[in-house]
């Protein structure tokens, strides 16, 4: 489909592209490799969008507006050449010009590779929310690390996780601007005298930047990565001579390591001075970044926080607060208090987790160390803060200790979320019910001294994405049904279709549409795993990270009950299910891995028995990433949001899913809350404790024993887990039985009565498919677009720049 035709003649296009091939790649149609043409073919897509990049800086200097920046340690792109294609309007002329010369777009596509700088839902929200903002037309700016490793590569061996590290730039990425005469200091370890700070490292920070096009709309906005450097100095040419070639390049591997690699832990804590370094680095970079860009327009630092707000995206790149005390007080010379104003009306935080255990501390000791500045700074804002809370509450020294953000025992070590909180304006969490256990638990001594700082937020997802490009049949049946595709920019007008759940022609073109992806998604299947899937049976699906608490583990639980009750011949009111699988586990997530491991040898029983995969065939996709949702999405029947109530922030794949037509199974967690309330409880799944009740059931006393004894299919799982390849996995039936943190067995009953009522819905396909429909139409709220609203409404208060 081709939205805003840039009107573009498809011979022009391609007369550019040969002329890049031949200019930028070197080479001629004739020698040319699949990769010189994928690259010609970036350049030219890229070219068209830096015409329209060059008027909205044009506009953005000639207006000097507020701009929002946002600061995120992680970013999920996605493939850039279908989104940078559609966006430009170019879709119809570079596939004719390519048809032309005998090409095929779609193995050129192959070539685009995603550049995964995240872990999951919090580094693709960013990327959804950059989306957004030039959607909105609203001026902004993501800054973030260009990690020369990304996200690593899963794949399985004899059911285990094997990572591999992902090489994303290996041959070159055309869509990033390198500019390495921009490069920037950025200092570590030293002394302090005086309130000055010597650095004893020195790295460079060298900015390269994408582009990010609005949909239907001219502007683009941009991403600036920045990469780690060494200093020119840094090859020691001596030693080298000396035939020590390790020795000789010492200097450059440490500079450099600082931007080598994504930590790829997700939700958890995890200290490493490494990490800390990396956080240091991208805020140092992205604050000099933007005064740099504030100073274009503006003199001396009474506009700064009018023309300046930075959303701070988790606690990665709180260390900001600091720095711009530093930068405030040490190099512009400010005093504290006018700094202090200055830092308190620039900031706002997002939390994105409810996990303690998720919360970044660091080590007074080495941010002493690598940061002594900083440190100082901190001890001086939380002097200044404490001070605060002691006139709020006269006396109360346990008050203090709770909110300092020095925390003493066991160990001394600075709170990054409490930094976050006392040095912004605004505090939010990502969705209703994270919003208010936030307020209610995480951060209930802040909310009590500041109410008016917290917000929610709820999260949003990408239209573009996850339906036009990884959907273009419901897309394109959607907008037959309203007429354009104008929706696709405001999507609460999926509100208009819900008059055609109700019309059968409709309902059955749905359904074709929902078969036609299925068989897309078990050809890759086939493809990737070995597995056939029937493209008839119920794609039943849960992607995500694998973590203990998002309860991977009760699914599998459901999956052994199907075959033991398929073994014994209950076959009544079983349909026939493709249980799919996608995601990765930190690679020192042991537990997490045990799981994943169950879930392959389960997945071998059921695809290896006939009688079983009947009614039950698995498939783990290896490496799942923006793309393998894209391909997985749209196939899905039930969305799998099983999380223990309480302890999932939002969750994104929720929506994705909801708007692509899935019925959700799932607690009352995150955003599933919303969900249900949006598309109706009628057309919902819902099981399992609340947040509350969960809470109850641990303070009583938990004993997952008691419910082994008490229900004896359970039973049967568990022993089979404990027993199954011949009993290597027997860790993880005895971490069910002893501690099950995550109150699994409480909700297995809950959610296996749950799950047979999916059943039985699924054999009304007429009015699943009802029920398929109303998901979508009814959750327009969960575009990021009216995220990005709220956000401006409710924090930013940032006017949108459209062109002039
Ligand atoms: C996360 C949460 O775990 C998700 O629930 C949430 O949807 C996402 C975006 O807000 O942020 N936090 C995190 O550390 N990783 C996430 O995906």
């Amino acid at each position: 489909m081709t939205v805003a035709n840039d009107g573009v003649p498809a011979d022009e296009f391609e007369t550019d592209l040969l002329r890049n091939l031949a200019h930028q790649r070197g080479t001629t149609r004739q020698s040319a490799s699949a990769q010189d043409i994928y690259q010609a073919l970036a350049l030219t897509v890229r070219d068209r969008l830096v015409d329209r990049y060059v008027k909205t800086a044009a506009t953005y200097y000639e207006t000097n507006p507020r701009f929002v920046y946002y600061l995120s340690a992680e970013y999920m792109l996605g493939k850039q050449l279908p989104q940078n294609l559609l966006y430009s309007g170019l879709q119809n002329q570079a596939r004719d010009a390519l048809e032309k010369l005998g090409l095929d777009p779609a193995e050129l596509e192959d070539l685009d590779v995603e550049p995964g700088l995240g872990n999951g839902g919090l580094g693709r929200l960013a990327a959804c929310i950059l989306d957004a903002l030039a959607t909105e037309d609203i001026p902004a700016v993501g800054y973030g690390i260009r990690y020369d490793l990304g996200i690593f590569k899963q794949t399985f061996e004899d059911g285990a996780q094997v990572e591999r590290p992902d090489d994303w730039t290996f041959y070159g990425n055309p869509w990033e601007f390198a500019a390495p005469d921009d490069q920037q200091p950025v200092g570590f370890y030293g002394k302090v005298e005086d309130g000055k700070w010597t650095p004893d490292e020195i790295v460079l920070g060298e900015p390269s930047h994408m582009l990010v096009p609005g949909y239907g709309t001219q502007t683009v906005n941009l991403i600036r990565l920045w990469r780690a450097r060494a200093s020119r100095a840094s090859f020691d040419l001596s030693r080298f001579g000396e035939g020590r070639y390790g020795e000789a390049v010492d200097a450059i591997v440490r500079s450099e390591n600082i931007s080598k690699v994504l930590y790829p832990d997700d939700s958890t804590e995890l200290g490493r001075e490494l990490r800390l370094k990396q956080q240091h680095f991208l805020v140092t970079c992205a604050l000099r970044d933007i005064v740099r860009r504030y100073r274009l327009r503006n003199t001396g630092w009474d506009a700064f926080t009018e023309k300046v707000t930075i959303q701070l995206n988790d606690t990665h790149p709180v260390m900001a607060v600091a720095e711009l005390m530093r930068v405030l007080l040490d190099e512009e010379g400010l005093d504290w208090d006018r700094a202090w104003l200055i830092v308190r009306g620039t900031f706002a935080y997002t939390c994105h987790t409810l996990l303690p255990e998720a919360l970044e501390t660091w080590p007074v000791a080495l941010v002493e160390r690598l940061l002594p500045r900083h440190m100082e700074i901190i001890y001086l804002i939380n002097f200044h803060f404490l001070q605060e809370v002691e006139q709020a509450y006269p006396g109360d020294t346990g008050r203090l200790r709770e909110l300092s953000i020095i925390q003493e025992e066991p160990e001394r070590r600075v709170r990054m979320a409490h930094l976050a909180v006392v040095g912004a304006k605004a505090v939010n969490g990502v969705a209703e019910l994270h919003s208010k256990l936030l307020r209610e638990t995480t951060l209930r001594p802040f909310a009590e001294l500041w109410p008016e700082r917290f917000h929610n937020v709820t999260n949003g997802v990408s239209p573009r994405r996850f339906m036009l490009i990884a959907n273009p049949r419901l897309t394109g049946l959607i907008s037959s049904r309203l007429g354009d595709h104008d929706w696709l920019r405001d999507l609460d007008r999926l509100s208009e279709l819900e008059p055609a759940a109700d019309d059968s022609a409709f309902r059955d073109q749905w359904r074709e549409v929902k078969r036609a992806n299925r068989r897309d998604l078990a050809r890759y299947a086939r493809a990737v795993t070995g597995v056939a899937l029937d493209p008839d049976a119920m794609a039943d699906v849960m992607i995500k990270r694998f973590h203990e608490y998002k309860r991977q583990l009760l699914r599998v639980m459901h999956v052994i009950t199907l075959i033991h009750r398929i073994r014994r011949g209950e076959t009544a009111g079983l349909v026939p299910r493709s249980v799919i699988f996608g995601g990765k586990a930190a690679p020192g997530y042991y537990a997490a891995k045990r799981i994943m491991r169950l879930a392959n040898a389960v997945a071998d029983v059921v695809n290896g028995d006939q009688q079983l995969s009947a009614y039950v065939r698995m498939a783990f996709l290896p490496n799942y990433n923006v793309s393998g949702a894209e391909l997985i999405i749209p196939a899905a029947d039930l969305s799998e949001q099983i999380s223990l109530a309480g302890k999932e922030a939002s969750g994104t794949s929720n929506m994705k899913l909801a708007l692509n037509g899935a019925l959700t199974i799932g607690t009352l967690d995150g955003a599933n809350v919303e969900i249900r309330d949006r598309v109706g409880a009628d057309n919902f799944f819902l099981f399992g404790l609340d947040a509350g009740q969960a809470v109850a059931l641990k303070q009583a006393g938990y004993r997952p024993r008691s419910w082994y004894e008490a229900d004896w299919e359970l039973r049967e799982t568990i022993d089979f887990i404990a027993t199954i390849d011949g009993g290597a996995l027997r860790e993880v039936a005895d971490d069910l039985l002893n501690r099950d943190e995550y109150l699994t067995l409480a909700d297995y009953r809950a959610y296996i009565e749950c799950q047979d009522e999916v059943a039985h819905a699924w054999e009304d396909r007429d009015a699943w498919t009802r029920m398929s429909i109303l998901n979508a139409a009814r959750s327009g709220f969960f575009s990021a677009d009216r995220t990005v609203r709220d956000y401006g409404r409710e924090i930013w208060h940032t006017p949108a720049v459209p062109e002039a």
